[in-house]
């Protein structure tokens, strides 16, 4: 697994997907420029982990990531025998994964599988700079995937990608881990039992309009005491302060930085924020609905594939932070209709988004991706 280390979805999924692999009995190797945010606190005997080497040179700009992580593949490979590499993100570890695969001395050679992830193809992929490395890395993989339909077409309408075929695997959630079961004296240090408790988890990047989830909690707030949390860190932080200060409802916020154990924190909460410009699909509010919190979302990109609107959530234009507010505030004053909406998310997230699925999913692509690369077995 070529993945991204930081806190993001698609190396949440990398890292799952390679735990639940080796709790099968198969070897699993990440390779990352540092331990996965998830695997931090996790262990098993089928799972390692490969820093990708970086040296900066006074003659390059910065370090030569890509084709460091390419010599790491190219290391792993020929000493542990891979017979997959999946890249978690076009760019640039397909690239890598490409590249490594044309250095190889042993045999026989891996198969190269892509997951496309999300600003890998919306964003950054479309970006002159990167548009052909990117159609070439997800041309040349033996089978690639995406996380939800809407991506899969996108990659092919709007990419301009030449492949009959991008596999749909949606992403999983563990509903064991995730679940509800709100403990009343943590949620205790963040809202009184009169309060509504809002929460928000990201990685605060522009994409994430985290100033749109203050905006439409102000609006809450001036109806119904809440509080809201804010999960996750980035460069849109200190302007999300800024807003919350300008709106008065700085003390009714608390920012609570990332880490990687928020199950807890999910059950206590009434209410999941996800007003993104963009969302593939949208794995934190994944989490959130298999802890049985309804999620206040935009209506773009995947997420009306995870969330449906007016049954385990709802769904709103960009920007409409009055239209996200009005409908929070229609669940948090109707507590049948909470308690329903609650249900429907939790159920959807056992049913259709199952890990032993995925997990399944995930083999038969590589079993085609190896049908691809060695048609004689
Ligand atoms: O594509 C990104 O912006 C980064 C990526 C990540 O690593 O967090 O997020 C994407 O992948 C997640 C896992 O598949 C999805 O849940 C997110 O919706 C998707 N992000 C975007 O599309 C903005």
């Amino acid at each position: 697994m070529l993945l991204h280390s930081g806190v993001g979805g698609s190396g949440v999924v990398a890292t799952e997907l390679g735990l639940r692999l080796a709790a099968r009995g198969h070897e699993v190797h990440l390779i990352a420029n540092a331990v996965p945010f998830r695997l931090a606190d996790e262990r098993h005997d089928n799972v390692f982990f490969h820093q990708i080497g970086s040296m900066t040179y006074p003659l390059f700009d910065a370090p030569l990531t890509t084709l460091a992580e390419a010599s790491k593949v190219v290391e792993v490979v020929e000493q542990y025998g891979i017979d997959v590499i999946h890249a978690h993100y076009a760019i640039p570890h397909a690239a890598a994964a490409l590249i490594a695969r044309a250095m190889v001395r042993t045999r026989p050679i891996p198969a190269i599988v892509t997951t496309l992830h999300g600003t890998d193809v919306t964003l950054v992929g479309l970006d002159a700079a990167y548009l052909r490395a990117t159609q070439w890395s997800i041309e040349s993989s033996d089978a690639v995937s995406a996380v939800s339909r809407y991506l899969a077409d996108t990659t092919i309408n709007d990419m301009g990608v030449r492949r009959d075929t991008i596999h749909v695997v949606y992403n999983a959630v563990d509903t064991m881990r995730f679940r509800p079961g709100n403990d009343p004296s943590l949620r205790s240090r963040y809202a009184s039992d009169s309060e509504h408790l809002l929460v928000h988890v990201s990685n605060f990047r522009p994409v994430k309009r985290i100033e749109d989830v203050i905006r439409m909690f102000a609006l809450v707030h001036a109806e119904l005491p809440a509080r809201l949390l804010m999960i996750g860190d980035g460069p849109d932080r200190p302007r999300a302060v800024a807003v919350a200060e300008s709106l008065d409802v700085l003390d009714r916020v608390r920012f609570l930085g990332s880490f990687p154990r928020i199950e807890r924190l999910l059950a206590c909460a009434d209410l999941f924020v996800l007003p993104s410009s963009k969302e593939s699909f949208g794995l934190s509010a994944l989490e959130a609905m298999a802890s049985g919190v309804p999620v206040i979302a935009s209506n773009i990109g995947g997420l009306s594939e995870v969330i449906e609107h007016g049954v385990s959530g709802f769904l709103h234009d960009v920007g409409d932070t009055a239209a996200m507010a009005s409908s929070a505030l229609e669940l948090l004053h109707d507590r049948h209709r909470m308690a329903a909406f609650r249900h429907a998310a939790r159920h959807r997230a056992m049913h259709v988004f199952d890990p032993t699925a995925n997990v399944g999913a995930y083999l038969d692509l590589y079993e085609r991706a190896l049908g691809h690369v060695r048609p004689d077995g």
